[in-house]
């Protein structure tokens, strides 16, 4: 069957029909991607009120890609002591914040409880935040440095506090890729393992991609299958995340950038294979804000947050280290035609613009 009818009918596609979707001009795939978008959502476009936290940059593993972790490129190194990261979570919270994004390093100095004692604090002193923290290569990381089973690991996460997983770790899960980027990481199956056992808890949590350096279109279909895959069993995703691949300050050097189009045709072409992913959020850290509120109009319908402070992305060169002034998300969301709806972390829609 054409394989434009088979996206109208809402078939499920395979790997080469994804593939195949990037041959259609840009206009057609955004086309479909918005009827799939519009169907579910409107013109509704979700963001939240919350603050990324990085509590340390010292990391045990090495990741091309990264430039936020200390290195011979970044040598200054940090981590924050929990009054610290408290001092921030107690003004970010009287600021408005909801959420507390909390993503480290891989940090072997200070042991398990530096991570989790942080989250039982910020819960014990501020019960209504929701706490977003524990990448699946954070998880892995913990296992490995102090012999502790995933299991383990994720039960200590919920009995300290977190809420929900961020999507972060995923990067791609091509294996030949995976292993020139960051090799000795959690693995694509682990990270999958891991993400598994957290949605069986009745946990939800984000899944991401990295692209836009040295993979291929494949890769990145077979990123998403495997991730359908997972959520046809548990259910547990609720965004999906296509990271743009930011070039400053570290070890990957890449020939050849996307362009606007292949990174629209990605947030389109993610709307239409990920049919059981409830969101596709267009991150505007990475994409650039003008590049997400056109993604509005190619699949995309959440934004991410006001955010506060960034220091992963835009220690690789994105625009992003202040954060997003709330009043001009929100008019920059109304100008490009979108209803801006502030949602919690689990999607529950909090105001309307
Ligand atoms: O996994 C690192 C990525 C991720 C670069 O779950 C880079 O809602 C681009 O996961 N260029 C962490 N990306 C951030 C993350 C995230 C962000 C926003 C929302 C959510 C969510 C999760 O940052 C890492 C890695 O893939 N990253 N370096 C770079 N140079």
């Amino acid at each position: 069957m054409d394989l434009i009818q088979k996206v109208r009918n809402r078939e499920r596609l395979t790997q080469e029909e994804g593939e195949a979707l990037y041959d259609l001009d840009l206009y057609t795939l955004g086309e479909l991607a918005d009827e799939i978008r519009q169907e579910k959502y409107g013109k509704k476009s979700y963001f939240n009120i919350n603050r990324h936290i990085n509590p340390t940059n010292v990391c045990a593993d090495i990741c091309k890609f990264c430039a936020y972790s200390a290195s011979r490129k970044n040598p200054n190194q940090y981590t924050m002591s929990h009054e610290e990261i408290l001092e921030i979570v107690k003004h970010s919270q009287e600021i408005g914040a909801k959420e507390m994004h909390i993503v480290s390093a891989h940090n072997p100095n200070d042991g398990v409880e530096w991570y989790m004692g942080a989250f039982r604090k910020i819960k014990e002193q501020f019960p209504d935040l929701h706490v977003k923290a524990m990448t699946a290569a954070e998880v892995d990381f913990l296992t490995r440095e102090y012999g502790i089973s995933y299991d383990e690991v994720l039960d200590l996460m919920i009995e300290n506090g977190v809420d929900s997983m961020p999507g972060g770790g995923a990067e791609i899960f091509d294996e030949e890729v995976r292993e020139y980027l960051c090799k000795g990481k959690v693995t694509s199956n682990q990270w999958i393992e891991i993400h598994q056992k957290w949605h069986e808890r009745g946990r939800q949590s984000n899944a991401t991609m990295l692209f836009g350096h040295v993979e291929t279109r494949a890769h990145r279909i077979d990123h998403m299958i495997r991730l359908r895959d997972l959520q046809d069993k548990t259910g547990g995703f609720n965004a999906f995340i296509p990271l743009v691949y930011q070039r400053d300050n570290n070890f990957l050097k890449v020939k050849e950038f996307p362009s606007g189009q292949e990174i629209l045709k990605t947030y389109a072409i993610s709307r239409i294979m990920l049919d059981n992913i409830p969101h596709i959020k267009a991150y505007w850290v990475t994409a650039s804000i003008n590049l997400a509120l056109i993604a509005q109009e190619f699949g995309a319908d959440d934004l991410d947050g006001t955010i506060e402070k960034e220091s992963i992305q835009s220690a690789a060169g994105a625009a992003s280290s202040h954060g997003m002034n709330l009043d001009d998300f929100v008019a920059l969301i109304k100008n490009s035609g979108f209803q801006p709806i502030e949602r919690d972390s689990l999607y529950n829609e909090l105001k309307a613009y």
